[in-house]
């Protein structure tokens, strides 16, 4: 018999868990608030090959071709990382799959740690593939499980979407042994695999058809569950917002969405037949809402100051009353850069000459904020080069300087580089080696020469790659040497070449932050 223990795990502690009794086999991932515990977590598995890859869209790739390869696999993302994953995400609901895989997005509403706070649950919709998301952590453990079953079921990648909330919040969860599943065979068929625009059309014809089974299934699912006490008031909801209305409510009637697309049609039409006063809660987007609204059915949304920022419970009352978000004001903790960070040399460095700074997403995009003030742009992982080039490309008056991190500068940044040694571009690139990922808790990458698991792995050279990127000029300069740092800054911004200079020092808490090396049993909370 199967053995029962409860362990207080978290949202992401409750994923990990739940893929490994589901029988994971691989599972690929690029770090990202609020999604990197996950990785983190599933590393102590022996059973389960888990890796940081360089950027989503390869960790995507990956992990997806390992489940045609016939492994159950999972890719895990922060809910931008999956714009970085589109390319082959978006064709991979026409190839479907061999053993499960399960697409992980960890969407931020708030913005607690992102540079937007973008909904994941309207990708399901146009990359045609079934949405899945929890409420807790018990319910995660148990949802993801199901979510290999209807992968394997329907032939199909299934999105299975977090939110910081239920990632981080933790609660006791019953564990499982894990059920092995064994590794099914890749027989070539180039018609489902091969995505040539004859058998892709063939593909797309499939895709349409499992779509209307999957409705089917997401009306009959008890995963989707109606729950009738009160007629007068109904609420239906997905996530998180399920338990906070149950907290205000609990003796209205409500449909709980775990399967949110394909929607559920006559299942929400039966709802509002039984209750009186219906109302969508949801986070972000009023996707259920709108999809209620195409049914003609009378529900009542939420005013639009909700489609802003994270839903908290006192929002629900709000909500019912009809009335605007009201927030409680809070204490304003602005981040900063930590003392003794050599991120803060640069940027007081940078303060002493008169140029354009194109910034970029790691520790030292708080360079931006005071004492420093020292940015100028931030878009998304790799645009400190490409803006870089495109700023240096239409500013004629000053210098641009690109700002990027080890770990962003090989996530994205080196096709930037080589885009600007090939359109001719000038200007200096400083590459903020502090040799790991410490905005996100202090991952490797292949330039720290660790895995994820802590072992030995061939060293990716920042130099070596630089230079055949087509830079004209590499320095490698430790930033405490203040002066040596400032010369060789103007020298090269002096010159008409594209220079990259790697401002190299160790992250001061890399020590702390450091992914313990071996893990013996399931331990809950290490490796954050
Ligand atoms: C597409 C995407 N993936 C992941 C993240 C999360 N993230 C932001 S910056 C960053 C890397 C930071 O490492 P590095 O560039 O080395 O800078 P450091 O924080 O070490 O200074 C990560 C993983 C993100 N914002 N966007």
């Amino acid at each position: 018999m199967a053995t029962k223990k409860t362990v207080l795990f978290s949202g992401n502690e409750a994923l990990a868990y739940g893929a490994y009794e589901a029988g994971l086999e691989f599972s690929a991932a690029y770090p990202g608030t609020p999604s990197t515990e996950i990785t983190q977590f599933l590393s102590q598995f022996k059973e389960i090959d888990s890796q940081w890859s360089v950027n989503e869209k390869v960790a995507f790739e990956i992990a997806y071709a390992a489940s045609i390869g016939g492994k159950r696999s999972m890719y895990i993302g922060k809910h931008v990382g999956l714009n970085v994953a589109m390319d082959p995400f978006m064709t991979s609901a026409y190839t479907g799959v061999n053993a499960g895989f399960v697409i992980v997005t960890c969407d931020d509403p708030g913005m607690h740690s992102s540079q937007n706070e973008q909904d994941n649950r309207l990708f399901a919709r146009v990359g045609k593939m079934p949405l899945l998301e929890p409420s807790s952590p018990s319910e995660t453990k148990e949802l993801i499980k199901k979510a290999f079953e209807i992968s394997e079921k329907f032939d199909t990648p299934v999105i299975f979407r977090m939110t910081t909330r239920i990632c981080h919040s933790k609660e006791n969860v019953t564990i499982q042994e894990r059920k092995d599943v064994p590794i099914k065979n890749f027989t070539p068929n180039p018609q489902k695999y091969v995505m040539i625009p004859r058998y892709a059309m063939m593909r797309h014809i499939e895709l349409e058809n499992r779509l209307l089974k999957l409705k089917k299934f997401a009306e009959n699912s008890p995963l989707n569950k109606m729950e009738v006490k009160d007629k007068k008031l109904g609420f239906i909801t997905s996530g998180v917002t399920y338990l906070y209305a149950k907290e205000y409510y609990p003796n209205a009637s409500y449909l709980k969405l775990s399967i949110s697309y394909p929607f559920p049609e006559k299942k929400v039409r039966d709802f509002c037949k039984k209750v009186k006063k219906v109302f969508v809660l949801e986070e972000l987007e009023p996707f259920i809402q709108n999809n209620c609204e195409r049914l003609g059915l009378k529900v009542y949304g939420r005013d639009a100051s909700f489609h802003i920022g994270e839903m908290k419970p006192d929002h629900i009352p709000q909500i019912v009353a009809g009335k605007t978000k009201k927030d409680k004001p809070l204490v304003n903790r602005p981040p900063e850069l930590c003392k003794g960070c050599p991120h803060r040399i640069v940027f007081n460095t940078l303060k002493k000459f008169d140029v354009i700074v194109a910034g970029d997403i790691g520790c030292y995009t708080l360079g931006t904020l005071p004492p420093f003030n020292g940015l100028h742009t931030c878009l998304c992982m790799g645009a400190g080069v490409t803006f870089q080039e495109g700023l240096s490309k239409s500013i004629q008056n000053k210098k641009v300087v690109g700002v990027i991190g080890d770990s962003t500068f090989v996530h994205s940044g080196i096709t930037g580089l080589i885009n600007a040694a090939y359109n001719k571009t000038k200007g200096v690139i400083l590459i903020l080696d502090n040799a790991t990922t410490a905005m996100t808790g202090g991952q490797p990458h292949p330039a720290t020469g660790k895995t994820l698991k802590q072992e030995e792995t061939k060293q990716l050279s920042l130099e070596k790659i630089c230079e055949v990127c087509g830079a004209d000029s590499i320095d490698v300069i430790d930033p405490a040497q203040v002066n040596d740092f400032e010369e060789i800054l103007r020298k090269r911004l002096d010159e008409n070449n594209l220079s990259v200079i790697i401002v190299r020092k160790p992250c001061i808490l890399m020590k702390q932050k450091m992914h313990p090396k071996t893990f013996t049993n399931p331990t809950p909370g290490v490796g954050r």
